[in-house]
């Protein structure tokens, strides 16, 4: 049978299912809550706050300096597209937290963009491997309205985990509901289990 994902320029380990309700897409839509911001990356800055102090932070090109992650994954998206065999490159945030010396503090984090968006993730789901910041899909650097300069990519939860533009990582004891979430979204948003919505 022919599926038109193995003629991509890289080959899929397996055929494999994609989450429940969701549908295969090949381009790559666009989902903005608001405009696209300006980021300059001579001033971007990226920082670790925890418990309202910035303990790291790092330049555009301090960010470029560390060492580099190719990943090769799967996004799906709450409004039930699946994008499969997509690949990016970035930064671990173990990566990050090694670099600044920072044990991953237990709880939560929040994610905070320019813009003003936010989303809430367990640190559990950024650490070892899971989580990244990502600056380049498909060999070029990510584009604008992708999330351009620098994304967050959380590939096992639903997109809207993977913050755009994003700024800051805020770590926190107990959750809170990021911009998303406070309309209800999933706290947690596993596509694997149809987290979508606060009561599912
Ligand atoms: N800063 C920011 N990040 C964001 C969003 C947003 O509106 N602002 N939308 C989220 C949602 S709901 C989705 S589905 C994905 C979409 O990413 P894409 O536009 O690259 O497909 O980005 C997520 N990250
Ligand atoms: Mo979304």
């Amino acid at each position: 049978m022919i599926n038109n994902r193995f003629f991509g320029k890289r080959r899929p380990d397996a055929p494999r299912p994609i989450p429940p309700g969701q549908y295969q897409e090949d381009g790559f839509p666009v989902l903005s809550a608001g405009p696209t911001p300006k980021v300059d990356t001579a001033t971007w800055e990226f920082t670790i706050d925890i418990k309202g102090s910035t303990v790291a932070s790092w330049s555009w090109d301090a960010l470029n300096a560390l060492p580099q992650t190719d990943i090769h994954t799967d996004i799906h998206c709450v409004t039930k597209w699946s994008k499969l065999d997509t690949d990016w490159c970035g930064v671990t945030i173990d990566t990050l937290l090694k670099d600044a010396g920072i044990d991953p503090p237990a709880g939560f984090a929040m994610a905070g963009c320019d813009g003003g968006y936010t989303t809430n993730i367990p640190v559990a789901d950024i650490v070892d491997g899971k989580g990244m910041l990502v600056h380049t899909f498909d060999g070029q650097p990510l584009a604008p309205e992708h999330g351009g300069p620098v994304r967050l990519l959380i590939p096992h939860l639903y997109l809207w985990k993977s913050a755009k533009w994003v700024r800051n990582l805020r770590f926190m004891d107990q959750d809170a509901p990021g911009f998303w979430e406070g309309y209800g979204y999933h706290m947690y948003g596993d596509p694997w289990r149809e987290q979508r919505y606060s009561n599912d």
